[in-house]
C-alpha cells in the first residue's frame, strides 16, 4: 500500500512538471500580446516578438462569425475562437515572419520574430 502511494506522489509529481513543461518549455518569463479581431481585421495586424520566449496572445474577438470563429497561425497551429477574450500560447522557436490569419484566410497579420 506504501508503495502504491509513493507510486502514485511520483505519477502526480510528473504530471505537473509535464503539464509547465508543455505551455513554458524555456521557463522565461511570457510575453503578452494584445489584438482585437473584427470583420475588418486584426489591431494590431504586426506584432513583434522574442523567440525562443513563450507567448501569451489576449484576442478580443469583437463579433464571432464564420471568419472570427478561428485563427491559424502558420505552421503551429489552429485555435477555436469565442466571443470576447481569448488567450492563445505558442512559443516561436525560429526567427522571421510569422503569419496569421482567420478560417477563411480573409484576415491576417503576422508577428515578426527577433
Ligand atoms: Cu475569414
Amino acid at each position: 500500500m506504501k508503495r502504491l502511494l509513493t507510486l502514485l506522489a511520483i505519477l502526480a509529481i510528473c504530471g505537473c512538471m509535464e503539464n509547465v513543461s508543455l505551455t513554458n518549455p524555456t521557463g522565461k518569463e511570457p510575453q503578452t500580446i494584445s489584438s482585437e479581431m473584427g470583420i475588418y481585421g486584426f489591431t494590431p495586424n504586426s506584432i513583434q516578438l522574442q523567440r525562443d520566449t513563450p507567448v501569451v496572445w489576449k484576442l478580443y474577438v469583437l463579433s464571432l462569425n464564420a471568419c472570427t470563429n478561428k485563427v491559424i497561425i502558420e505552421g503551429i497551429g489552429e485555435y477555436p475562437l469565442k466571443e470576447g477574450d481569448n488567450i492563445i500560447e505558442f512559443t516561436p522557436s525560429k526567427t522571421g515572419e510569422i503569419s496569421f490569419n482567420c478560417g477563411m484566410n480573409m484576415l491576417r497579420g503576422k508577428f515578426v520574430v527577433q
